[in-house]
């Protein structure tokens, strides 16, 4: 049994899966929020889920974990804001292509392939708290999420929270619908804290 946080690994399963493709994961893992002394109580919710993706067709992901229900940024020690307006209060600071446009408060995607993303000051190789809020409908890869040149995350309905790390490079974050319809949908409240 491994704690992660306030969290332990509570099943694991190898889900037989024949592609890499990235909703399709080798291994699976489902992390209950409860202390050590407690019992475990798997939850019957998706975003509890943590999958580890194979290296086929995205070959720089490494653990993509989605973390919900507690696993919050409330119990680490955290940095300052390095997003600037997250909550998309205007037309501003964020920088679009494709179908992607800021309005009504959110970021959203029409489904024509683009990115909505900013600079923002960040170090190589090292571990950064995200935060977003996601509405919308997914194919495919989905919505997917990078930092600098590291980790790349499929994101799905709800407030999510996670570890990103920048990789080789320190630079932008980007919300990608990469392919036509992958994303049809809105973020909002976008937050990004170095881990300290
Ligand atoms: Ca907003």
């Amino acid at each position: 049994m491994t704690q992660v946080n306030d969290c332990k690994l509570a099943f694991y399963q190898a889900n037989g899966a024949t592609s890499n493709a990235i909703q399709d994961a080798e291994r699976e893992y489902l992390i209950a929020v409860l202390s050590v002394s407690q019992a475990i109580v798997p939850m019957s919710n998706q975003d509890m889920w943590l999958k580890l993706l194979g290296d086929g067709a995205y070959p720089d992901v490494r653990d993509a974990f989605w973390l919900a229900r507690g696993c919050t940024g409330a119990d680490r020690t955290l940095g300052a804001e390095l997003v600037t307006n997250g909550g998309f209060d205007s037309d501003t600071d964020w920088l679009k292509s494709g179908g992607w446009t800021v309005g009504n408060g959110t970021g959203n995607s029409d489904g024509v392939a683009g990115d909505l993303f900013q600079g923002v000051s960040t170090t190589q190789n090292t571990d950064y708290w995200l935060t977003v809020d996601v509405s919308g409908t997914f194919q495919g890869a989905g919505l997917t999420v990078t930092l600098g040149d590291g980790d790349l995350f499929a994101v799905t309905d709800g407030a999510k929270s996670t570890i990103i790390n920048t990789g080789g490079s320190s630079g932008a974050i980007f919300f990608k619908c990469v392919n036509t319809n992958e994303f049809i949908g809105s973020i909002d409240n976008v937050s990004l804290k170095e881990i300290l």
